[in-house]
């Protein structure tokens, strides 16, 4: 661990959401991508994340050459404000044709277009200038286990990761797994099964991971476990910081907010193996609360960088020979204490 790592953050324009939640309309005006840039920079974050149709508004209506050339003014506008495109990720569960699976869908159209679309979002990451495609399999899963064969389907995610992979030999994949919502149950619920499904395709070392904290504990798992466990394989490629209360509904709470012991555990496995040191950012996947204020819009992002930024203090000052004594000691009492006396900045 080094006292002077540094990191740098990132976050999409879908968290700058505007309240509308399935019970009700939004809260907070649309705003503009540009007033949404505009809010990033000011915040002093360094890159941006997008879905393949934030960077270039309804996509299927236009032409090939039409949604590059907009990815083009879109890079132009970010070097001019100095900010970076993180990755792109084909927004494939908006679009009608996709309503019963995409790479899995039962309909070869449904398929075929998915495949498409995400060799046009390659595409435009490559006029971005981000080498990372992320995937979150929104609809690969099923409502009743009966209407897909779970065997077929995973022939059918490789076949689509084989096919990206063909379409750009520079590209990388990184899956982002989580196991329910809006499906029942996804075919890709953790880390284990994203990174097992990689061996199966044409280029496994272009297959990795972007972890999400609340995608974790809704899989009732660990968040750090999660993380260390791609970072022994060399794959954790990017992470989306939250938090969640529990098996519910997808909460993107500011990091921190539901458990702050874990956000610490999280950070202290993100310090040990100095994460950032090969490119990549700290995303923030966090939603404001519905009843946010216009005028408080963006506290959601300060907060959570604010929080990782002190938790990186709280690792670095954690002190890890008085643990290791209490571990040899097999005195988990002891250490139990001190992590949480450490987090309160209780005075010995
Ligand atoms: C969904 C989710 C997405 C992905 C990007 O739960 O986290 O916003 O991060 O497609
Ligand atoms: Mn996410």
């Amino acid at each position: 661990m080094s006292a002077t790592h540094t990191y740098r953050f990132c976050f999409g324009p879908w968290n700058l959401s505007e309240g509308a939640d399935p019970y009700g309309p939004p809260t907070r005006e649309k705003q503009s991508f540009a007033w949404k840039l505009d809010q990033l920079k000011a915040l002093g974050f360094e890159a941006m994340m997008f879905h393949d149709d934030d960077a270039v508004p309804d996509i299927d209506g236009k032409s090939a050459s039409a949604v590059l050339a907009e990815a083009k003014e879109l890079r132009r506008q970010l070097d001019g404000e100095g900010i970076a495109a993180e990755m792109v990720a084909p927004r494939l569960w908006f679009a009608p044709q996709t309503i019963d699976g995409a790479y899995t869908g039962n309909d070869p159209a449904a398929r075929r277009y998915a495949i498409d679309r995400s060799r046009q979002a390659i595409d435009i990451a490559n006029e971005l200038g981000t080498d990372l495609l992320v995937l979150w399999l929104a609809r690969e899963g099923t409502y009743l286990r009966e209407a897909k064969v779970a065997s077929e389907a995973y022939d059918r995610l490789v076949e689509a990761f084989d096919a990206m992979l063909a379409h750009d030999p520079k590209i990388r994949l990184a899956i982002e797994p989580k196991p329910n919502e809006p499906m029942d149950h996804a075919y890709l619920p953790t880390i284990g099964h994203a990174l097992a499904i990689a061996q199966l395709t044409d280029d496994p070392s272009r297959v990795g991971a972007l972890i999400e904290t609340a995608h974790c504990i809704l899989a009732g798992l660990d968040p750090s476990d999660e993380m260390e466990f791609a970072l022994r394989f060399g794959k954790l490629w990017s992470v989306h910081l939250n938090d969640q209360n529990g098996l519910k509904f997808d909460q993107d709470k500011p990091f921190g907010s539901s458990n702050l012991r874990s956000a610490f555990d999280q950070v202290r496995t993100l310090e040990r193996h100095e994460f950032g040191s090969h490119g990549e950012y700290v995303c923030f996947d966090v939603h404001p609360f519905r009843s946010t204020r216009p005028e408080h819009w963006l506290e959601h992002l300060r907060n959570s960088r604010r929080t990782f930024l002190q938790l990186v203090e709280k690792s670095r000052t954690f002190d890890d020979a008085a643990a290791a004594q209490l571990i040899a000691q097999r005195d988990y009492q002891a250490l139990d204490q001190m992590v949480i006396e450490h987090l309160l900045g209780s005075v010995h």
